[in-house]
């Protein structure tokens, strides 16, 4: 977790020259959990196969059995994955998520003076994009076109219908740069055509031999609960897009599907373009299932920081660099892909804003060359607090205090607290020191909830 560490990570492998730098398309899907994926023990759908491109990319690359997210919800893993670093230092990140009624807001989102992932790789002579959502606050004060993003095609909010594109507070938000854009249709295909557009773009402009960063941001399978066959739901769940009276398992499994074809059609562009051997595609989601999830064997899902809210698939496929088929147990967070990414682009970093992510170079090289990586997240939302260090994790909920040996007891039911309360009460020492390099949560940041007992009922 220390300067230290990710100094040590980042210079044990060679950077690669200004010739070996890949393109770079990182997919994140929004509250997928741990297991709707195939190559996750994900079970198939009335149709078949839910994930079968992705789950191509994990067999002709590398999957991680204990990848995290920065945090269970939205835009707190936004800012990790935007910034490289812990998210508890801006104030935008501490809104559990940033709530779309928020728009206008000076304080909420990522301010553009802080260097990102996309605009160090733009500095290193990347061009970039965003394709899908944002997620970090609305313009003039913030947005993707002032945080390093060349272009950008998608959403503000943190959630649109999938037809009318319009956010929860019943407002359009669907942009083409900073102007509102009218595309019609299914919003999962009309980002898959997005992002077809701008490699096609990338593959014929005058900077064709230049590496890219393309981040592909889709929407799915948060809620409302669409397939590509609902339009007639748009209307009727207009602003009340949570669709706590809707949705099944099968309609998500659909949901996701629709995702790994667009998914399937990226790749194979890429291997039309001849580009696919030196792109590195990593996918993940920004934080655990939601309530149609598959979070097995896992317990709790987004908001929560029990596994299932924070745990998620990680893939990595990049056939000159990694080899297939591999798995690996590497543990790791968002911000250690931005700190690899960085690395892989040959990134420098100006002073004050050095990556807490880790870089995990030596992992994509070899599977078996994992390293200690100790995690930490806190959560508003019900006073959590969460630490992970090699098998064991110390958690609290509520006031509640547990222990668990994750190696052991992954699901979390066995606590442990009361037979090593040494372990216990140095775990908890831990996490303090931590947690005392961030600012206190400040009085006016919020928590927002879709659903509650009331809405459905607890497990
Ligand atoms: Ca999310």
């Amino acid at each position: 977790m220390s300067a230290a560490a990710t100094t040590a990570a980042t210079t044990a492998v060679a950077a690669p020259g200004p010739g070996a730098r890949p393109n770079i398309v990182f997919i994140v899907a929004d509250d997928l959990g741990y297991a709707d994926l195939g190559c996750y023990g994900g079970r198939p759908g009335p149709f078949g196969a839910v994930s079968p491109h992705i789950d191509a990319l994990a067999a002709a690359g590398l999957r991680f059995t204990q990848g995290y997210a920065n945090s269970p919800v939205c835009s707190p893993t936004r800012f990790a994955l935007m910034t490289a670093r812990w998210q508890y230092r801006l104030r935008g990140a501490l809104d559990e998520p940033i709530n779309s009624r928020s728009k206008g807001s000076a304080t909420l989102g990522l301010p553009p003076a802080q260097p990102t992932l996309p605009g160090l790789l733009r500095d290193a002579g990347y061009r970039t994009a965003l394709v899908g959502k944002w997620h970090l606050g609305y313009p003039p004060h913030f947005g993707p076109l002032r945080s390093g993003y060349e272009r950008f095609w998608g959403v503000m909010a943190g959630g649109v219908d999938y037809f009318s594109h319009c956010s929860g507070t019943g407002e359009h938000d669907l942009y083409e740069g900073e102007a509102p854009c009218h595309d019609v249709g299914y919003l999962t295909d009309l980002i898959t055509e997005r992002a077809l557009q701008q490699l096609d773009a990338w593959a014929a402009g005058p900077g064709a031999a230049r590496p890219f960063f393309l981040s592909l941001h889709y929407t799915a399978p948060h809620w409302p609960w669409e397939t590509r066959d609902d339009a007639h739901l748009a209307e009727p769940l207009h602003r009340r897009l949570a669709h706590l009276d809707g949705g099944s398992v099968h309609t998500y499994q659909r949901m996701i599907h629709h995702m790994d074809e667009g998914i399937g059609r990226v790749v194979q562009a890429l291997a039309r373009q001849g580009r696919l051997h030196d792109t590195l595609i990593v996918f993940t989601s920004d934080n655990g299932g939601e309530r149609f999830s598959d979070n097995w064997p896992l317990v709790g899902g987004k908001m929560d920081l029990t596994e299932g809210g924070i745990r998620v698939p990680w893939v990595a496929h990049w056939p000159a660099a990694i080899a297939p088929g591999g798995v690996t147990a590497q543990h790791c967070l968002t911000m250690d892909w931005s700190a690899t990414m960085l690395a892989l682009g040959g990134a420098p970093v100006p002073p004050g804003a050095e990556p807490d992510g880790v870089s995990l170079l030596p992992v994509l090289a070899d599977p078996a060359a994992t390293f200690a990586r100790p995690m930490a997240w806190r959560m508003l939302h019900r006073g959590q607090r969460a630490l992970r260090d090699g098998d064991w994790k110390y958690l609290q909920v509520d006031g509640h205090e547990y222990l668990f040996d994750l190696a052991a007891d992954e699901r979390e039911r066995a606590n442990q607290a009361g037979r090593h309360p040494e372990r216990l009460a140095a775990m908890r020492t831990q996490w303090q020191a931590w947690n005392a390099q961030f600012p206190p949560v400040p009085a006016d940041a919020t928590v927002s909830l879709v659903s509650g007992p009331q809405d459905m009922p607890a497990r």
